[in-house]
């Protein structure tokens, strides 16, 4: 059975900001999906993207792969010959969930599983590249560069997949974006406390932008064919061919 995200249940005295360690790694299946709307949905299209986009002989990135869902989703679903799936993280307690959770299914597919800052590794030969809700938590400032790096390694034809937090431009449909959001948390079980708790932690760790300033930096980067192909409250993914 998946462990529970309890991690917000208690009143914490100093709320620190949210980091993705030992405690976070054990309840992140649970987590990730009691938080984020869409999360599954997005996960499977991640495995239909790479049966069309995956290229003979080329490297597939999971960028800030936490636990290794989308790269299983990719393992799972690429028919190519001579790819090697490269799933990155910088938490070591991740990596070694995502080591074990990736061993317990059968697949010919190599992953190399890097420790790594994804602002700091080298990209190329890409056909697919996922950034599956880490770019919000690279500071703004690094964003526009690590993205250049991407579309610098992926192959003409190659796509990447941009899954994020967003905030609307319009601040009443922001605020309802946000309560619809917080809604979702209580029905999957979250109480007041742990949605309070839980805001004020990430408040300096995830920066989201606005849909409209992720599409104008992919395309200042050089992507030509850039949209939002999922949006569920202020949650969605876009899709960038070049
Ligand atoms: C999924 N993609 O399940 N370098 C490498 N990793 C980083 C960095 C960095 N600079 N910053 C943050 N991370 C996953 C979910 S979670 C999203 C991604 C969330 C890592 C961090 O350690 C964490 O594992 C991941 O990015 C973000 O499809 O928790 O909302």
């Amino acid at each position: 059975m998946q462990a529970k995200d309890q991690i917000f249940a208690a009143p914490i005295a100093e709320l620190g900001d949210f980091n993705f360690d030992q405690k976070v790694a054990d309840v992140f299946p649970d987590m990730i999906k009691r938080s984020v709307p869409g999360y599954s949905n997005i996960i499977a299209a991640i495995g239909m993207m790479t049966a069309r986009f995956a290229q003979p002989h080329t490297q597939l990135y999971d960028l800030g792969c936490s636990l290794g869902a989308a790269t299983q989703e990719m393992r799972r679903h690429l028919t190519q010959p001579g790819c090697t799936i490269v799933a990155v993280d910088n938490s070591a307690a991740m990596l070694a969930r995502a080591a074990s959770h990736l061993a317990s299914f059968k697949s010919d597919a190599v992953v190399e599983l890097t420790q790594a800052d994804i602002c700091e590794i080298e990209i190329s030969n890409a056909s697919v590249v996922v950034l599956n809700f880490t770019l919000q938590f690279i500071a703004p400032d690094k964003r526009e560069a690590l993205l250049t790096r991407i579309y610098q390694g992926l192959n003409k034809g190659g796509v990447l997949v941009l899954s994020e937090k967003f905030i609307s431009g319009d601040d009443t449909v922001n605020e309802l974006l946000i309560d619809l959001h917080h809604d979702f948390k209580r029905a999957n079980g979250y109480s007041e406390l742990e949605v309070s708790q839980k805001r004020t932690a990430l408040e300096n760790v995830l920066r989201p932008d606005t849909p409209e300033q992720h599409k104008a930096r992919l395309a200042h980067v050089g992507f030509s064919h850039v949209d939002m192909w999922f949006q569920c409250f202020n949650f969605g993914s876009m899709v960038a061919i070049k």
